[in-house]
């Protein structure tokens, strides 16, 4: 049994400059470990709540106040002295105090923060590193590092919205080394920021996550700069290196239409799109190609993709065991896009982990656009041996805390 002393909590800021809240679990045996919640942008309306106060003369009602008191005064009090044998029990608890379906009593982002810390300080106790942990939850026994997928152009949300989609990524695919995955990554990165020097005479603009946002005209006249960029830099497209979408088409779907700027589309009309695009570029991971209500086009877009690449739910999944189930039993998607604070607990997140295992997909654990310079996500993603991870880009320490904690493992992992 592992008895909880106190549990406090304090307002922080994320890579944005938001507020965000960071709680620490102090444990009997006088074991104490913080951790903090990171933020997103394009949020699915399936999302767990995340509490700001809403008071406009506080950086513009995005205040996180009233989920710190919620930690250091309602959980603290009635978890201090508590014993539990388990995360799960913890994160029970958590919810029936809530009392609510998606956490809008207590706020998500303080009850995952108290989730969170609980994990670290009982991995503290039990003097083993934190994935470790995770690994016990899912009953791992073999954790294995994630194939890494890495933003290097943005738009949509995340930038000018200078085009529709959201982000495309890098992943190395002729490695399964972190190490030489990042010496692949800087090498296509440095020469994207050279050729949008040269082509569209610009300094380098940088969007949420650190990625690059060259002012294309088009989605494809993106999509076709990063595949030079991987020739420019050496490496063979589709061989040595592929690409990742996320288009986040929540974001520009209306009514039954995609705005694909001075484009519009019907779901239709979007599936034949995206089924182009896949065609035509080296891509193996499409997220959110449609958008998170459009659930009667989902299955035709997987039936017509099939298993060429991950169709992969963000926005349309939300981390939720009740829409995974939906989409595993339409046939909808063959990849779930896992985000912590979608859900609001480890233990929920890991139920949400284990149906869609069962369901035969693939995992990418992910990080929020808007991050903290924390990095259990790099421990979750060793932990629960998820496919892939998205951590952003090569260029922010709030990225680059991740990146490195998995060069850490890499490197402990290879030595032992
Ligand atoms: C996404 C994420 C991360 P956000 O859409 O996948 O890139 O963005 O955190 O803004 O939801
Ligand atoms: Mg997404």
């Amino acid at each position: 049994m592992t008895t909880i002393k106190r549990l406090d909590a304090l307002e922080i800021l994320d890579s944005r400059g938001r507020p965000t809240i960071s709680a620490r679990c102090e444990l009997q045996s006088g074991a104490t470990a913080s951790c903090s919640v990171p933020s997103g942008a394009s949020t699915g309306s399936g999302e767990a709540l995340e509490l700001r106060d809403g008071d406009s003369r506080r950086y513009g009602g995005l205040g996180c106040r009233k989920a710190v008191e919620h930690v250091n005064v309602e959980i603290n009090s009635i978890l201090a002295g508590s014993a539990f044998a388990s995360q799960s029990e913890l994160d029970r608890a958590l919810i029936d105090l809530d009392g609510t379906t998606n956490k809008s009593r207590l706020g998500a982002n303080a009850i995952l923060a108290v989730s969170l810390a609980f994990a670290r300080a009982r991995s503290m106790e039990s003097q083993q590193p934190l994935y470790r942990n995770f690994a016990n939850m899912i009953g791992s026994q073999l954790p294995l590092l994630p194939r890494l997928t890495v933003n290097l152009f943005s738009g949509g949300k995340h930038a000018g919205n200078q085009v529709p989609i959201q982000d495309v990524l890098v992943c190395p695919i002729s490695t399964s080394s972190v190490s030489a995955s990042l010496e692949m990554v800087y090498a296509i990165y440095q020469t994207a920021a050279k050729e949008i020097l040269s082509r569209y005479g610009m300094r380098l603009l940088r969007a949420d996550e650190g990625g690059l946002a060259p002012p294309c005209a088009t989605i494809d006249e993106l999509l076709s700069l990063a595949v030079e960029c991987i020739e420019q830099a050496g490496y063979c497209p589709g061989k040595d290196v592929a690409l990742a979408v996320d288009v986040a088409s929540s974001h520009f779907f209306d009514q039954g239409t995609y705005n694909l700027g001075d484009e519009q589309l019907t779901s239709e009309g979007m599936v034949d799109r995206l089924v182009t695009w896949i065609d035509t570029y080296p891509i193996v991971s499409l997220e959110d190609g449609l958008a998170e209500d459009d659930w009667d086009n989902w299955p035709d877009l997987f039936a017509r993709i099939g298993d060429r690449c991950l169709v992969l739910g963000d926005d349309l999944l939300c981390t939720n065991p009740k829409r995974i189930q939906r989409a595993g039993a339409s046939h909808a998607a063959n990849a779930l896009l896992l985000k912590v604070n979608q859900i609001g607990t480890l233990t929920e997140a890991a139920e949400a982990y284990r149906l869609a295992r069962s369901f035969g997909w693939k995992i990418t654990v992910s990080a929020r656009s808007g991050e903290t310079e924390d990095n259990w996500l790099a421990d979750l993603a060793f932990g629960w041996s998820a496919d892939q991870i998205k951590i952003g880009s090569i260029t922010q320490s709030e990225r680059l805390a991740k990146y490195n904690r998995l060069l850490e493992i890499e490197t402990e992992i290879g030595a032992a």
